[in-house]
């Protein structure tokens, strides 16, 4: 008996059970000596966050016999691994997804429970691990876990922030920015002060001919900053294999201070260097889809890519093959064109440092690589300026300059007439000053590249990369629909209707493979099964209203239509569209007789995102939001008719609360604008409904479930450009609907106009690029018909159940074979031994 709020003691139920109940004693064992030893706490002032400290400890313990096993076993076997460069890793919190993989999260929850705590408590004192801004980010998070559930042989490669993602703050109705210091007490991580990398920037370039006569350049001088691994081991589910994220942390090269300056009473200058060097992995760049050339940002670019490529040639080099077989040992995905600067690092090492010639070594890059690319606005796309490039990277930029020159060459020889292509292919852009394109790069240095979704991978060969297709041929480019992990979407997040899966499906083997879904098709009429799934709706919805209470002090009518729109704010993801359609709803209500407003579904907006700090629209969105649910929250008139919310702070483990709580997710981005969207397969798993537009995976989501299960609208992609030039810039009328929207936004109805002029004047007066009129009508109309639709619940029912069983093909288990097969050329590697949990 360790805590004075113990409440019910479950030994009872164990006696049955004498292998469990000596786990769960083994358990709570290791948990005690972890809070008395390792944090040095006495039992009787054990709160929740030491409770959840020895909790984590005792599975990490775990999960380390696994992950050394794990990596004996693949340097053993030295298969073909696959190595996931990304620059984001959203991964959110650990303990419970270690558990749940580990597979003793019921016997760990009666252990703490007898501890005298909720396990629900105790896990959420952890701090989200925040390392990525959105969907790219968290794709990386649901990849890792596929990886390692699979069973491949890989390793994540990323940067261990010091500030993960701003912390979110609304203050009188506008964001404020918070740092996010989330490292006070991490014990998922483990430091590896013996594995550290000199990375050096600057300098010069020094050219000669060695005796042979072979040109020689050496990179001279500059300044060297040290790279620290920092190891956190990714469990997969159900299997031994525990891969590793290797994240980077930068510190002064030479460890220390500067002596001299502090002796002689400098005292601040002489900590200079070493807060320099460390300015590198402090802070997760917030993303607004537009490159802003900060010399920070590709510093940290260059020490991430230079760390890990270091990193895997020494590995590779453990195993003493010939340089040829580098492809055939090693894959190294590019997530986005943020690690591009790993292609001309390679080259690098094998022609400066290897001394391989300039065409075997290039041969070997465009193996090694692959690209997946994430977006096809242009004003994402990252380029960085050539000065720039010169100082920081010097030997870098020649290398980029000759894979260049080799390229246009080849170019030039296949499309002699046209000399213009020449221009529109080049890596260089000839603008004022030259800047380097890292897409063209990224796609030049890999065998594949790939897009998301295939809408978006169709895009990018008739948009961004057309040209490219003439140059490589279509066989170049690929596509691998992305996927979730249904472990933490829906076994975690859901476990409730977890559990009525498995009772139905014979277990949990569909967490293993998603398409097993497919037979809880059968129980679409069966009465018990419908009654148990909507009473599980119902309960996240409470748990959803619960929390929205909690925070922001509003009451909302859990049976009302939970209408949610939780994602990065932007205005290509059109909060705004939704925001308006909500102001058109409030009139409307406020329009309409008794009788109508009781035909009426009760509804509450729910919106969530971070918006980038220096997005001013996307927080005016925000601003807009919190302004409408002051007015619409506090109109009795209306009641409990339409309910606005803003959830501050979104982020993976609000995540879990909220997707499994809507009835209806918005997914509404201008056609052609979202590479695929990954929430929209979260909440359908859920059991949601979705309306969206004809965008990313939009499209694959309605081919699987059936277009008489989805709520779409809105102009299609290949509209889209003819619709932008039918725009007249000034005074654009709009239709009548939305003029009322504009009307009471400028009447002040929502508070100082002024405040929200730029979102009005946006569409009416520079162009709509976003299409928020063209689809308005469209939009209200399909917000009518799921009003209509939601009355008869049990026709919604079936659809969100028959949308469940369809859901099959977003797992993203599925998506890595596919990289496997068609990208990567790699095999799962069997694990060692059963896992150090069993
Ligand atoms: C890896 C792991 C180490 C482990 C060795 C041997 O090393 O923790 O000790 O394998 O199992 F990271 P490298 O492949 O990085 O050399
Ligand atoms: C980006 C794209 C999304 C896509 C993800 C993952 O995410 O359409 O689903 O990458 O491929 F925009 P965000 O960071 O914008 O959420």
């Amino acid at each position: 008996p360790v805590h004075s709020r113990r409440k019910t003691s479950s030994r009872q139920a164990f006696t049955a059970t004498p292998f469990r109940l000596l786990v769960l004693t083994i358990l709570q064992n290791e948990v005690v000596r972890h809070i008395e030893t390792t944090l040095a706490r006495s039992l009787f002032n054990c709160d929740e966050s030491a409770a959840y400290a020895g909790t984590a400890l005792a599975f990490r313990d775990r999960l380390v016999i696994d992950w050394n096993k794990t990596q004996q076993n693949q340097t053993f076997a030295d298969p073909k691994r696959v190595y996931y460069l990304s620059l984001e890793f959203l991964m959110g919190r650990a303990l419970d997804n270690a558990m749940l993989n580990v597979g003793l999260k019921d016997v760990a929850k009666e252990g703490v429970q007898d501890l005298g705590f909720r396990m629900e408590d105790v896990i959420s004192q952890e701090r989200d691990a925040a390392l990525g801004n959105g969907g790219l980010g968290r794709l990386a998070a649901c990849f890792l876990d596929s990886l390692a559930s699979l069973n491949y042989p890989a390793w994540g490669y990323g940067l261990r922030y010091r500030y993960g993602i701003f912390k979110q703050e609304i203050v009188d109705g506008y964001q404020v920015e918070i740092p996010d210091y989330w490292l006070d007490f991490n014990p998922w991580e483990f430091p590896r002060h013996d594995i550290t990398v000199d990375i050096q920037f600057y300098g010069n370039v020094r050219k000669y001919q060695d005796e042979n006569g072979k040109q020689v350049s050496v990179w001279e001088e500059g300044e060297i900053v040290q790279a620290v691994a920092y190891d956190c081991p990714i469990p997969g589910y159900q299997t031994a294999t525990t891969n590793n994220l290797r994240l980077w942390s930068s510190k002064a090269a030479s460890g220390e201070f500067d002596f001299q300056k502090f002796n002689s009473g400098e005292y601040e200058s002489s900590v200079g260097d070493q807060q320099r060097a460390e300015t590198i992995s402090a802070v997760l760049y917030p993303n607004d889809n537009l490159e802003r050339g900060k010399e920070l940002r590709l510093k940290q670019q260059y020490f991430w890519c230079a760390a890990s490529l270091y990193d895997i040639v020494r590995r590779f080099k453990k195993s003493k093959k010939a340089w040829r077989e580098f492809p055939n040992q090693v894959a190294i995905q590019l997530n986005d064109t943020h690690p591009t600067l790993a292609i001309p690092e390679l080259q690098r090492i094998l022609i400066d440092q290897e001394g391989l010639e300039w065409d075997e070594a290039w041969s070997i890059v465009q193996k090694t690589f692959g690209y997946t690319n994430h977006t096809v606005l242009p004003e994402a796309l990252e380029k960085w300026s050539v000065p720039l490039f010169q100082h920081l990277l010097p030997r870098h930029l020649q290398i980029i300059y000759d894979i260049n020159m080799h390229f246009l060459q080849y170019v030039e020889r296949n499309f002699p007439k046209d000399r213009d292509m020449l221009g529109r292919v080049s890596i260089i852009e000839e603008s004022q000053p030259k800047m380097v394109r890292m897409a063209y790069l990224a796609l030049i240095g890999s065998h594949k590249v790939n897009g998301v979704a295939e809408l978006h991978s169709d895009l990018i060969k008739t948009t961004i990369f057309k040209d490219f297709v003439k140059i490589y041929g279509p066989d170049k480019f690929a596509n691998v629909t992305n996927g979730i992990t249904p472990r933490r979407w829906l076994h975690q997040a859901n476990p409730r209707l977890s559990e009525l899966v498995a009772s139905k499906l014979g277990g949990y083997d569909y967490l293993k493979d998603l398409t097993l879904l497919h037979k809880l098709e059968k129980y679409v009429d069966d009465k018990d099964f419908r009654k148990e799934f909507q009473e599980i709706k119902y309960a996240n919805k409470l748990r959803l209203a619960k929390y929205i209470k909690e925070s922001t002090g509003v009451s909302v009518n859990p049976s009302a239509l939970f209408d949610i729109q939780v994602k990065r704010i932007h205005e290509y993801k059109r909060q705004q569209l939704n925001i308006f359609g909500v102001i058109q709803r409030y009139l409307a209500i406020k329009a309409m007789s008794p009788e109508e407003r009781k035909k009426l579904a009760p509804r509450v907006s729910i919106f969530g995102g971070k918006a980038a700090p220096g997005y001013w629209m996307a927080k005016t969105i925000i601003s807009l939001v919190c302004a409408v649910g002051e007015v619409v929250n506090n109109d009795k008139d209306v009641g409990d008719l339409l309910k606005v919310i803003f959830l501050e702070d979104y982020n993976v483990s609000k995540a879990e609360i909220i997707v499994p709580a809507s009835d209806i997710s918005e997914h509404i981005s201008t056609a052609g604008t979202e590479a695929s969207g990954t929430s929209n397969m979260k909440f359908v798993l859920n059991g949601g409904l979705i309306i969206g537009t004809c965008d990313g995976a939009n499209i694959e989501i309605t081919r699987e479930i059936g277009d008489e299960n989805i709520f779409l609208f809105g102009n299609l992609s290949e509209d889209v450009e003819d619709l932008r030039h039918a725009h007249v810039y000034g005074n654009y009328e709009v239709n009548g609907d939305l003029q009322g929207v504009f009307n009471a936004i400028q009447q002040g109805k929502f508070g100082d106009a002024n405040r929200f002029s730029a979102l009005v004047s946006s569409v009416v007066e520079h162009g709509d690029y976003y299409l928020v009129s063209d689809d308005f009508d469209s939009y209200i109309k399909t917000h009518a018909v799921i009003d209509e639709a939601y009355r008869d619940q049990e026709t919604w029912l079936t659809k969100c159940i028959t949308s469940v069983a369809r859901m099959g093909f977003f797992s993203s288990d599925r998506c890595i074979d596919e990289y496997a097969e068609t990208i990567w050329n790699v095999e799962p590697l069997k694990p060692k031994e059963t896992n150090g949990s069993a």
